[in-house]
């Protein structure tokens, strides 16, 4: 309103036919409030008429300048839920619950808006014992209104081709990468025997899930290893490292994966710790201590790690069903660690848990994971906010509630281990003396 002015016409001509939309009211009392609809705004001439939709609701997020979230889900299945008319701007219910204003008021440059609408709560919307005073501080001066589109991605929309390639999702593929993943070594010139993969993330994305997953695979049960579950400080305190065995021989696999304290702004792991681990100074086991970081002098600190004991390849855990609350001061504390991996070249790779939890039709069939738009939109997102490339962004589910291995979860993790594997050998081909003639050399 404040930029395109207070004006029913403007309202349509901007707003109709352009699917859900929220409209927002910010009163001069600190309060917020409005409304939602799935269906277009249009503007017949006349009486108008009344749309009906089950999915709208009015809502309040601020009362008198303070956090409130109330929500006012629309009654008798949504009938009456929006009324259109060409000389109304945004029109709620029948009472009406809440009409923002009418006509052609045309004025631009003024700090309040006296909307002179109506608001009477509670006919076509569950007003749950408020009234106009509760919702609206009982008046309808604003300093803006403000109507937002919503850029509804269908989940539903087969997309023509895969947004990424993948195998055939069946028993032959899940056998092949177990076959491959159990048979993986780093490359023999290297001299390492086993790649060490370094799991880092903030509390709660599922690291430990992670780990759970693919010794579950390779044990043919369900099993915890690794300590899970909701917490506000890190469940992994210490540096735990893991190490995966095969069902049949029992031997380890030659990779182990590193599990540390979650990722916080506060009392998470910080740029030296980090910087330990990176390098192979801390021991298996250390317990990290928020009011005393690390230092060369704490027993079992190694100072010269050789290149066996250092970490080859880094897996950001993000969780895909919270990555766009994460804050300011955690993406930057992630550049930063990515910095540091960056001097070292260590490879860097994203781990995109919980994907059922964002897309319905993820859930139900996990191998449509690679053509859902939510998805692959999720995974161009994530790889722009963290700065490493889409390819190396694998959206994952976990085994988290499972009682039993599922064909399709462990196809997706395995490819995703996989993956983080050859990087792996990337970084040990490339930073490893021995392997002289993979390095590339400047023809002069
Ligand atoms: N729906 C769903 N839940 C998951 C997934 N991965 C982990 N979780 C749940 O998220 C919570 C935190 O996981 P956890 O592995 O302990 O996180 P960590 O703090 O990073 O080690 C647990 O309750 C898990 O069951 C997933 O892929 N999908
Ligand atoms: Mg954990």
């Amino acid at each position: 309103m404040s930029r395109d002015g207070w004006n029913a016409t403007t309202f349509h001509t901007k707003c109709d036919c352009k699917g859900p939309t929220v409209t927002v009211l910010y009163n001069t009392n600190g309060t917020v409030y409005g409304g939602y609809t799935s269906q277009s705004w249009t503007s017949p001439t006349g009486s108008g008429y009344y749309g009906n939709d089950p999915k709208a609701f009015l809502f309040q997020l601020r009362k008198s300048g303070n956090c409130s979230f109330r929500k006012y889900p629309v009654l008798n299945k949504g009938n009456n839920a929006i009324q259109c008319i060409n000389n109304k701007g945004p029109t709620f219910g029948s009472g009406p619950d809440l009409q923002t204003f009418q006509g052609n008021g045309d004025i631009y440059e003024q700090t309040v808006f006296s909307l002179g609408g109506a608001c009477n709560l509670g006919n076509s919307y569950d007003a749950n014992g408020n009234n106009f005073s509760d919702f609206a501080d009982g008046h309808m001066n604003v300093s803006d209104l403000e109507v937002y589109q919503f850029n509804v991605l269908s989940d539903w929309e087969e997309m023509e081709s895969n947004w990424r390639q993948c195998p055939e999702w069946d028993s032959k593929t899940l056998e092949e990468l177990k076959d491959e993943v159990e048979n993986y070594r780093p490359l023999e010139e290297t001299n390492i025997p086993m790649a060490n993969i370094l799991l880092i993330g903030k509390i709660g994305a599922g690291k430990s899930s992670f780990i759970n997953t693919i010794n579950s695979i390779f044990r043919g049960n369900i099993t915890s290893p690794a300590i899970t579950g909701i917490s506000d400080h890190s469940l992994t305190n210490s540096l735990k490292i893991y190490q995966v065995r095969s069902q049949i021989s029992r031997k380890p696999l030659n990779f182990h994966l590193y599990d540390t304290r979650g990722l916080e702004e506060d009392q998470g792991i910080d740029s030296q710790e980090l910087c330990y681990i990176l390098d192979g100074n801390l021991p298996d086991r250390y317990t990290f201590n928020p009011s005393c970081q690390a230092r060369p002098d704490i027993p079992g600190f190694n100072k010269n790690p050789e290149m066996k004991e250092k970490i080859h390849v880094v897996a950001f855990v993000v969780d895909a069903s919270t990555y766009n609350t994460l804050s300011d001061e955690i993406i930057s504390k992630l550049k930063n660690l990515r910095t540091k991996m960056n001097q070292r070249d260590i490879p860097q790779v994203v781990l995109l848990t919980k994907i059922d939890k964002v897309s319905e039709v993820v859930e139900n069939d996990l191998t449509k994971t690679f053509s859902n738009r939510v998805i692959q939109e999720l995974v161009d997102d994530v790889a722009k906010l963290t700065g490493i490339p889409r390819s190396h962004v694998m959206p994952l589910k976990n085994y988290e509630c499972e009682m039993d291995l599922n064909q399709n979860v462990s196809i997706l993790s395995l490819l995703s281990l996989r993956q983080i594997l050859r990087f792996a050998d990337d970084y040990l081909v490339n930073n490893t003396e021995s392997v002289g003639f993979y390095q590339v050399k400047s023809s002069d």
